[in-house]
């Protein structure tokens, strides 16, 4: 091919994927590509490897790699694996509208990440696409609904999308992320609650328990079934209904303003030792 033909091949190539075309010569005074160039440009079909660096390849991938990378640049980049653990539970608010804090631990997209009922294995919550710092807390909100003060979608672009000043269930200090499965609150009883990453591996336990002396058999089972995957210690239950190794959450209010059980400290031991009842601090550091 002369290297004539070659600068026609790429600024057709380069018109067809919607390239700033910086050829000059390839235009009339029109602004449209001259004759010569349109034949290249019907028949081109295949991008000449001169041109692609890659011999044969179609140009309908040649035009896809813009458009990636015009998303790419609207997304932004969100480096790093994210982590997160579960930080604050209230699964005692009425009508369901239960409330779990997630706190990010390690930064990253969010995206794929799900709140995980353990006793029932149903997925509570799938976490958006939020590029997370470490440090960021991610408020939950089961059974959202516009009358109690819950925003219309969950916050993706930044903390305040949907700002407490008029989605007064929000915080301006979290992101603020409504349940996207059916509305369903979690049962104020002995909880398994997992959070798990997007290829599904598990990343974080809390077991949960009223600590009434009786336990279902699948919070049991949810329970060992954490134990087994190194989520929780003691690695067994000493009584057969598993009280012993669960936080006692007996006491937690039923009021979003009241009490919840949450985090002492910011070292996960996977023990029941993490959690404590007191003031609710959601969306800020317990
Ligand atoms: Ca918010
Ligand atoms: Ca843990
Ligand atoms: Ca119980
Ligand atoms: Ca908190």
């Amino acid at each position: 091919m002369s290297s004539m033909k070659t600068l026609y091949t790429l600024c057709a190539a380069l018109a067809l994927v919607g390239a700033p075309l910086s050829c000059a010569s390839s235009r009339d005074p029109n602004g449209d590509l001259d004759s010569g160039v349109q034949v290249q440009r019907d028949a081109a079909v295949v991008i000449d490897g001169a041109v692609a660096g890659d011999s044969g390849q179609p140009l309908d991938a040649a035009v896809a790699t813009p458009d990636a990378m015009a998303d790419a640049a609207v997304v932004g980049p969100c480096p790093g694996t994210a982590a997160a653990v579960i930080n604050e539970v209230n699964t005692n608010i009425p009508n369901g509208r239960d409330l779990v804090e997630l706190r990010v631990t390690a930064a990253g997209l969010l995206t794929g990440m799900r709140l995980v009922n353990g006793n029932a294995s149903s997925t509570l919550v799938n976490i958006p696409a939020i590029c997370a710092a470490a440090g960021d807390l991610v408020v939950l909100h089961l059974s959202p609904i516009g009358s109690n003060g819950n925003s219309i979608a969950s916050e993706t672009t930044s903390k305040t999308q949907y700002p407490m000043a008029t989605s007064t269930a929000n915080h301006d200090s979290a992101w603020d992320v409504n349940q996207d499965v059916t509305a369903t609150g979690i049962a104020f009883t002995d909880t398994v609650l997992l959070l798990r990453r997007a290829d599904t591996t598990l990343m974080d336990v809390a077991i949960l328990s009223n600590v009434d002396g009786t336990s279902s058999a699948t919070y049991i089972s949810a329970v060992e079934s954490a134990q087994a995957a190194s989520g929780w210690l003691p690695a067994s239950c000493a009584t057969t209904q598993c009280q012993d190794v669960a936080a006692d959450f007996s006491t937690v209010s039923d009021l979003v303003t009241g009490t919840s059980i949450q985090r002492t400290g910011a070292t996960d031991t996977n023990m029941k030792t993490d959690w404590t009842v007191k003031a609710q601090t959601w969306g800020a550091a317990n």
